[in-house]
């Protein structure tokens, strides 16, 4: 039987058991327990921290694992990308105090820098030719300066927020990072079948994510116009309606654009428009 390993908590697990309860899979027992089998899915969920999935997944204690680039690249274990996910985005950045005077890479040649990610910090350093001291820590790396231990933080930011009230300034952004599936390299034939449905099931998932589906009346006249304003997959449904010189315009299109999209098509002469939430995207 497959068994996924997802964060048991932190960032990363409500989105991970949103993602496979869209999906069809439940993940019942619930965080507390280490082990829990799935409902909808032939499926045993391991709950693990963060920094022990790459290992988890490599070893094949897990076969596949839901975690943050981030810490993939940092363990460096041995396992497959299978997909990005869309969620948990973030960057892994240098950052120093807002007053010195950072002028670039070379600033850091001999001081300190603090960070949970020493080989992605080794491997970017090394690239730019550095010698710098790194400090590992746990957490709070973003006080480090503050208290002397360090004169730059190598660390994840999101907003920046953290940064910001920690009078530091995010100077190189040297990694960007969001959740991925990955699968251990060595999965016997009977699991990969099961991993492609998965991966399937989460494409299909994600590709409906931030997506809308439109509906609308619109005059004869104005249907090319239209079709213009809403590409559409391929292109947007055109029906005509009972009522002569009207047709009836079906359209998918990012949230982002939906605004947009529907001023637009109110002025030329869209009517009873409709905004449906999509569900799946299958292609
Ligand atoms: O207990 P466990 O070891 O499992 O969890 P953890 O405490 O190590 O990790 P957790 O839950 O904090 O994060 C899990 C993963 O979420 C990370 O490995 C990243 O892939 C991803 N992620 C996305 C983030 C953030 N966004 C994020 N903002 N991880 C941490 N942060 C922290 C960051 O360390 C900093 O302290 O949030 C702060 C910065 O946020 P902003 O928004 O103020 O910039
Ligand atoms: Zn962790």
């Amino acid at each position: 039987m497959l068994k996924i390993a997802i964060q048991a908590k932190g960032r990363l697990n409500e989105q991970s058991v949103s993602l496979l309860a869209d999906s069809g899979i439940q993940c019942g027992g619930g965080s507390r327990r280490l082990l829990s089998m799935a409902t909808g899915f032939d499926m045993e969920i391991l709950y693990l921290r963060d920094d022990d999935i790459p290992q988890a997944v490599a070893m094949g204690v897990a076969d596949i694992g839901i975690v943050g680039l981030n810490e993939v690249a940092e363990k460096g274990e041995r396992v497959d990308e299978v997909m990005a996910l869309g969620f948990g985005a973030c960057r892994i950045s240098v950052a120093v105090p807002r007053e010195s005077g950072y002028d670039g890479p070379a600033w850091l040649n001999g001081r300190r820098i603090a960070t949970s990610y020493p080989n992605i910090l080794r491997t970017w350093l090394d690239s730019k030719g550095i010698d710098a001291e790194i400090h590992e820590i746990a957490g709070s790396v973003e006080i480090a300066p503050a208290v002397g231990m360090a004169d730059a933080i190598f660390d994840i930011v999101s907003s920046g927020g953290t940064l910001v009230q920690n009078g530091l300034r995010e100077v190189e952004r040297v990694f960007d990072s969001e959740a991925v599936l990955i699968a251990t390299p060595q999965l016997p034939d009977g699991k990969r079948e099961a991993v492609e449905k998965l991966r399937f099931r989460f494409s299909t998932i994600l590709a409906g994510r931030g997506m809308k589906y439109l509906l609308m009346n619109l005059p004869e006249g104005s249907v090319e116009r239209a079709v213009e304003i809403l590409p559409g997959m391929k292109s947007p449904t055109v029906l005509p309606l009972a009522a002569e010189g009207w047709f009836s315009l079906h359209a998918v299109v990012p949230e982002s654009e939906l605004w947009d999209k529907v001023e637009m098509l109110k002025e030329i002469g869209a009517e009873d428009i409709l905004v449906l939430n999509l569900e799946n995207i299958i292609r």
